[in-house]
């Protein structure tokens, strides 16, 4: 028995070990994602002794098991004990063996796994492999080579553009950047083996041994600029500009400067907002109640009303390859949402978003109405009509006669009483809310919207196409303005009672920005418009409870006609439609203030801060107590996905904690 053959018979899971030809193929099997958990680099670290010590080994091939190269490090072992060997150490053992190294990439290859895969003296790679290095997503900086080695291989620019994103690269691009070497046209593992054999007794290309090639230092410090604008005060992208540009150093020194960057942000607050955040978005996928539950087939889908939400929502479904069929009131109408539809189509096109073929093919499976009739085909309609009780169970009555039995339905309402649509229906189990938010073919988060009386594989096919749609689905209860509304009405409400307590709103939207919103609450309402709310505030006036304070400022800016920026005066003046500070507000506010008799104070950005997060954060936990909100996450990701809260302080919950 050959003493290979011996050694992987002592190899135990995670890693697997067969010899071919005098080649060891290490397989790494550690499901889900194939992470370089401690197992794994222990495994890896064996193969590599013996690989270097074995006569009948003249190389070696690593690979991932299943549909993943490998996902990274493992993130579950972030915040506990070091176990050793470490990831840098395995490393630096692959890119030192006297023997070829060969990584066969059958899938992503991320974080770690790319870094790992770096190392290695020869890179090969199917056609649907991708790699990446987004821990920048992770409020860290690779900690494993990839700032110190990718330069090294690619130069500095496209390494700066890679880590800096986080984004993935397909294996064409991949190649033509100098990633990998080659992309298999046959069998994978058998184009590895070929090439750690036609390697092996030969100078080996060792990464650490190359130059970063010197790039034009503007060309830098412009992409090292817009990197810096764009983090909005996160650490880890400036820390990586930083580690990336300096790359032309000593290989040692820059090892050792990332190793020291990488653990430092690794136990960071603005980390562990992030991982929170990863791991939230896959805990939102898991719906208590459905976890054997099939959804329905869906092929194509209806979307009722063209305007701006139902043109963005046609364009996502046709995006993810779905039939749509638009109906609208008119013919006419419907000709004016199917031009709305091809022409956020031809601005993809034109943005190099999608190419000529995706373009034809999604035109090719649109089509307009106005009969509802030609809406039976639907397996799911999705209403985006006016945001009026009467309308939308007028529509749903029409639309239980024509669509298929087995149809879902679905109202996009972000206010109405989705039970109340339901309850128009014949068949209310087959009723739910898909709450998109504008613009539809580009903001990830749904709310997905649990009725009284949704059937369970209803709500798993609304959440199923949502997916489908590269969309965050996130489910909610029914209650006045689902989850992200009704946040964001206690935390507005919060805004305003500190206007009369003292605050202005450009004090109170510096504070936010600075802490990482990308614009400030009363901003965003101008940029909004102030007289939707203001009507849903006078239908409210009526019914309510004078004991509650109410402040008015809003709606006397409203009585004054100050409806926002395209009034061209809201909270905030815009000659020139640049946005100012407007003293005729101030007066407002300050009239305000006389008139309940408040003696006004100063707030530090702190005081500010604080009491608009704790007001977020004590209405997402009577969500919670009221069974709206299923996790603290939940409700996390749908202020970060659907409010410009930064998901680099974790959202309301996290940040509370
Ligand atoms: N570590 C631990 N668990 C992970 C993981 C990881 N790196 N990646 C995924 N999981 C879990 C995830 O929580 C889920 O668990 C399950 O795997 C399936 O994930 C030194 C330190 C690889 C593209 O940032 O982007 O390397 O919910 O639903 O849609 O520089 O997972 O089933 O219990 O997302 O098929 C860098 C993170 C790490 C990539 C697969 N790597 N992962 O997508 O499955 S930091 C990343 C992903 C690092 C080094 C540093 C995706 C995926 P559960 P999933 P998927």
């Amino acid at each position: 028995m050959s003493e290979t053959t011996a050694f992987s018979s002592t190899v135990s899971a995670p890693n697997s070990v067969k010899a071919s030809n005098g080649i060891l193929v290490v397989t790494i099997d550690n499901a889900p994602v194939n992470a370089t958990s401690a197992d794994v680099r222990t495994g890896l670290e064996r193969a590599l002794s013996h690989a270097e010590a074995a006569a009948d080994v003249t190389g070696v091939v690593i690979t991932g098991a299943g549909k993943t190269f490998i996902g990274g490090a493992d993130i579950k072992e972030f915040g506990k004990p070091a176990v050793e060997p470490t990831l840098p150490a395995v490393i630096e053992k692959i890119e030192a063996l006297s023997k070829p190294v060969v990584a066969a990439l059958n899938g992503v290859a991320l974080g770690g796994g790319l870094e790992l895969a770096l190392s290695c003296h020869y890179r090969v790679a199917s056609a649907a492999a991708q790699v990446g290095l987004p821990e920048v997503k992770l409020g860290i900086v690779p900690g494993a080579g990839g700032t110190q080695r990718l330069p090294r291989l690619i130069g500095i620019p496209a390494a700066l553009d890679l880590i800096a994103s986080g984004r993935s690269a397909k294996a064409e691009e991949a190649l033509s950047l100098g990633i990998i070497d080659e992309i298999a046209s046959g069998d994978l593992l058998e184009a590895a083996v070929s090439a750690a054999r036609k390697l092996a007794g030969k100078p080996l290309r060792r990464t650490g041994e190359l130059t970063a090639a010197t790039a034009d230092p503007a060309e830098i410090k412009k992409a090292s600029a817009k990197i810096l604008a764009k983090s909005r005060g996160q650490k880890a992208p400036a820390e990586v500009v930083r580690l990336v540009t300096s790359s032309t150093r000593p290989f040692a020194e820059g090892l050792a400067d990332e190793r020291a960057t990488f653990l430092a942000l690794r136990d960071s607050r603005e980390a562990a907002a992030l991982r929170h955040v990863f791991f939230a978005e896959r805990e939102a996928s898991k719906v208590e109640g459905l976890e054997s539950v099939e959804a329905r087939p869906v092929s194509t889908i209806g979307i009722c009303g063209l305007g701006l939400m139902g043109s963005g929502i046609a364009v996502a479904a046709l995006g993810a390859g779905y039939t749509v069929i638009g109906l609208d009131q008119t013919p006419e109408a419907a000709e004016k949402g199917r031009e709305r539809i091809i022409d956020l189509l031809e601005r993809n096109l034109a943005s190099g978003r999608l190419d000529q073929t995706g373009f034809e093919a999604r035109k090719a499976k649109l089509s307009v109405t106005a009969s509802d009739a030609d809406l039976a085909p639907c397996g799911l309609v999705i209403e985006a009509v006016f945001d009026d009780l009467a309308v939308k169970t007028d529509l749903f009555r029409r639309l239980d006669k024509v669509v298929r039995p087995d149809a879902v339905l679905a109202t996009n309402t972000s206010y109405l009483n989705p039970d109340e649509i339901a309850a128009a229906t014949a068949y209310p189990g087959r009723v739910l809310g898909m709450h998109f938010f504008s613009p539809a073919h580009v903001m990830r988060l749904v709310e997905v919207v649990r009725c009284a009386k949704t059937a369970p594989d209803v709500l798993a096919t609304g959440l199923a196409v949502a997916r489908k749609l590269r969309k965050l689905p996130v489910v909610t209860g029914v209650t006045e303005g689902f989850i992200g509304n009704r946040i964001f009405s206690a935390y507005r409400r919060e805004a305003e009672f500190l206007l009369e307590d003292g605050a202005l709103p450009h004090e109170i939207d510096a504070a936010l920005e600075d802490y990482g919103f990308p614009m400030g609450l009363f901003a965003v309402y101008d940029m909004a418009g102030l007289e939707i709310a203001w009507a849903r505030r006078k239908r409210q006036a009526a019914a309510r409870d004078p004991s509650i304070r109410y402040v008015e400022i809003a709606d006397t800016l409203c009585e004054a006609g100050r409806f926002g920026q395209k009034a061209g005066r809201g909270w905030y003046a815009y000659p020139e439609g640049k946005k100012a500070i407007d003293p005729e507000v101030t007066a407002i506010i300050e009239a305000a203030r006389a008139k309940k008799g408040i003696t006004p104070r100063t707030f530090s950005k702190d005081e500010i801060l604080r009491r608009l997060l704790d007001a977020m954060a004590a209405e997402g936990e009577a969500l919670l107590a009221e069974g709206i909100a299923a996790r603290p996450g939940d409700i996390d990701l749908v202020m970060i996905n659907g409010y410009g809260f930064p998901a680099y302080k974790g959202g309301p919950m996290f940040a509370s904690n």
